[in-house]
């Protein structure tokens, strides 16, 4: 008897990924095809700044434009930032961060990630029979008149993805309320984990916002309401309320797990504990509850009173300040450390901190209702969004794959090409997205093909950039996959890295922990290896 169930079960793919309820498998696999989205968002992209190398626009025509943007961004929020922070990052590391065998509804984590997979096909085979054209904020009247089914193809991909959302973050608050290891109290939980449980809470209650928006949408469209159609006695503003009360708080959900990840990788290379454990921990709270109050931030030129502008201004200035107590404590961490430069940390402070300040202060700046007078609907706009989405969350993700790379394969990525895609990436992001502020502030407008011959060489300038930037892509990725399968195999721990997912073997057993471990302190502990009696001690010299 015993003997027979010690007979490993004949594996099979099918068996293995495609029936699987492992939240370590299911999180693979929501990188892995986030990842594969990433390059079809980044071809879009690609494509946009291909048709604005010259003024004219003779890449392809207006209407192709329009599809490229509204793809570009759809896939890029939708099919690759929040997916992959969230389902990815979020599904491997939550269980084994607080030390459980799984989460807490495995057969409902597997159905997330499937959804998420029909939500993007939804989109990649729609594309040959129609592609969105009206942006990815999809406003009305256009996203009504809107010939063709690009637009219901578009709704049907939101509502998918939206969905797959909601059911990722029931599953996040109850494990983490419910299944947390013996001794770890919310006091000791690890960030990244206090940082996915505050997301969940902000996809929770925002998505239905957007579900709703889109919805009524298409019953515009095909079922002969009048939701947004101000003639009728509809009202085209009520779309854009109902769609930035999800998209601000979602502008959060793309980053908050990202500052959890740095939060974990800073402390790690710093030698250090994290400064200000609880500061981060809070701040993310603070920030979950602010981000729904500052919507209407985005629509203070869209024909809202001047009066009813200025409290969504006020707590969006209010809104920095916990970020900005984040970054400070990060930087305190850095501070006195015996920092070590490994690919992951280049990502988290260099690439990460250094590009996401420049993203949070234009973001004061627009802010300010009559400075946004002027620049809503500019590049300058266009600047700060890949400010925070690039400079920040893509960072952040590349500063996670880098750091839990040998966890999840048991292999060490190529160090040499990690630093090589880590530059193209940062000298790509500034050149690419720096130039933007100029042409937003000398007047430039966004979504459009053409622009006027004055704008052409800061144009040329950040085409250049979003070259560097596909080929760092291209670097990367290629490392990952090659160090996948050849990458020098490691030990448990390279990095010396404190939280529970270290604690296991590389990559973990199916469930985890053999024995449930019981937590007596937060993992941001001093590494006594630096602790002042061995320093005295002649270091080699
Ligand atoms: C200090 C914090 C931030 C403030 C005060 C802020 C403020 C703003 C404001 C006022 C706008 C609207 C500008 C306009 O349309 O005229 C805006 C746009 C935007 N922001 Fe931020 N922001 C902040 C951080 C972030 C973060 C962290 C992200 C994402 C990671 C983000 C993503 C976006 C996006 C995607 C848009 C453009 C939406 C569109 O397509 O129209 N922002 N931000
Ligand atoms: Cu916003």
């Amino acid at each position: 008897m015993e003997a027979a169930m010690r007979i490993p079960a004949r594996k099979s793919f099918f068996r293995d990924w495609i029936c699987t309820v492992d939240h370590k498998k299911i999180g693979i696999m929501y990188g892995v095809t986030a990842l594969f989205f990433f390059l079809v968002g980044g071809l879009f992209a690609l494509g946009v700044r291909t048709e604005l190398w010259t003024p004219y626009g003779r890449f392809v025509d207006s209407q192709t434009y329009n599809e490229f943007y509204t793809m570009h961004a759809t896939v890029m929020v939708f099919l690759v930032i929040i997916p992959l922070l969230t389902g990815a990052f979020g599904n491997y590391l939550v269980p084994l961060q607080v030390g459980a065998r799984d989460m807490a509804f495995p057969r409902m984590n597997a159905l997330s990630y499937w959804l998420y997979l029909v939500s993007g096909l939804t989109l990649m085979i729609g594309m040959f029979f129609g592609m969105p054209d009206a942006g990815w904020t999809s406003y009305p009247p256009y996203s009504i008149q809107s010939q063709g089914p690009g637009i219901d193809i578009w709704v049907m991909t939101v509502h998918l993805a939206g969905l797959a959302s909601i059911l990722g973050s029931i599953n996040f608050i109850v494990t983490i309320i419910k299944m947390r290891a013996p001794g770890m109290t919310f006091n000791r939980m690890p960030l990244f984990t206090w940082s996915m449980f505050v997301t969940a809470f902000m996809q929770l209650f925002a998505t239905p916002a957007l579900a709703g928006a889109v919805t009524t949408l298409l019953l515009d469209r095909h079922f002969g309401t009048v939701f947004y159609t101000a003639a009728q006695g509809g009202d085209p503003m009520l779309y854009q309320h109902l769609f930035w009360f999800y998209s601000h708080p979602a502008v959060y959900i793309m980053i908050l797990p990202g500052f959890g990840i740095i939060s974990e990788v800073l402390p790690v290379f710093a030698r250090k504990p994290i400064f200000g454990y609880h500061a981060i921990a809070y701040s993310s709270v603070a920030i979950g509850f602010l981000g729904f109050f500052v919507w209407a931030h985005h629509m203070f030129v869209a024909g809202m009173a001047m009066s009813a502008g200025i409290p969504f201004m006020i707590s969006s200035l209010i809104i920095a300040v916990p970020t900005s107590v984040k970054i400070f404590n990060w930087l305190a961490t850095i501070w006195g450390g015996a920092v070590e430069y490994e690919v992951p940390m280049m990502f988290a402070s260099l690439g990460f901190i250094g590009s996401f300040i420049i993203g949070g202060f234009s973001g004061v700046i627009v802010a300010n209702v009559p400075l946004d007078m002027a620049l809503h609907d500019t590049y300058f706009v266009v600047a700060h969004i890949h400010y925070v989405l690039f400079g920040g969350s893509v960072m952040t993700i590349m500063a996670g794959i880098f750091f839990w790379f040998p966890k999840v394969t048991g292999r060490m990525f190529h160090k040499t090409w990690g630093y090589v895609g880590f530059w193209f990436y940062f000298v790509g992001t500034q050149v690419t997205f720096f130039p933007m502020h100029l042409l937003g502030l000398a007047g430039m407008p966004r979504r459009y093909a053409t622009y006027a011959p004055e704008f052409h060489l800061w144009n040329q300038v950040a085409t250049i950039g979003s070259y560097i930037l596909g080929v760092g892509t291209i670097i990367l990725l290629v490392n990952l996959m090659v160090s996948a399968k050849y990458g020098r195999k490691v030990e448990n721990n390279p990095w010396n890295a404190r939280t529970l997912e270290w604690t296991v073997s590389s990559p973990p057993p199916e469930h985890n922990f053999d024995e449930i471990p019981v937590v007596t302190e937060n993992p941001y502990q001093p590494y006594p290896d630096l602790e002042p009696e061995t320093e005295s001690a002649p270091a080699g010299a």
